[in-house]
């Protein structure tokens, strides 16, 4: 009887926390190696939630601050701008790539070389509030 209601309850326990770690799947992902001179620099990936959640928050210890940026071209002029959040639309890739939305690293501590890696701490919200971080290492690399 005892051992059975612990079994229930281990089992209760491992499906709370296979349900906390239904994270977003994260491709493609590498940070554009840094030309000489260059002062901030920028991360690329597919973010893919298997719930509608929001990325609202980015840290790096290869960088003082980390910005969610979207960028267009209106009128032949480009424009980037700092977004609060990107919102991620259930099982709807949403693609981070030149041109488009980007994370932008600001203050570097150091050049990004080509070949080294950069850890990332991405943070999500979900609908219900709740909070999750994951960490990634991105390749750094020449934008091809
Ligand atoms: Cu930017």
């Amino acid at each position: 009887m005892m051992k059975n209601l612990f079994r229930t309850i281990a089992c209760i326990f491992f499906l709370a926390i296979g349900n906390a770690q239904a994270e977003v799947v994260i491709s493609d992902a590498w940070v554009r190696a840094n030309a000489p001179g260059q002062s901030v620099g920028a991360a690329y990936m597919t973010l893919k939630s298997p719930q509608d959640s929001n990325l609202f928050h980015v840290e790096s210890p290869a960088a003082g601050s980390v910005e969610i940026h979207s960028m267009s071209v209106t009128n032949g002029v480009m424009k980037m701008r700092a977004l609060e959040t990107l919102p991620l639309q259930a099982g709807k890739p949403e693609k981070l790539a030149p041109g488009g939305f980007h994370l932008m690293l600001f203050d570097l501590k150091k050049p990004l070389k080509a070949g080294e890696q950069a850890t990332f701490t991405l943070s999500f919200k979900d609908k219900t509030g709740k909070i999750t971080h994951q960490d990634v290492v991105l390749p750094i690399q020449e934008a091809n």
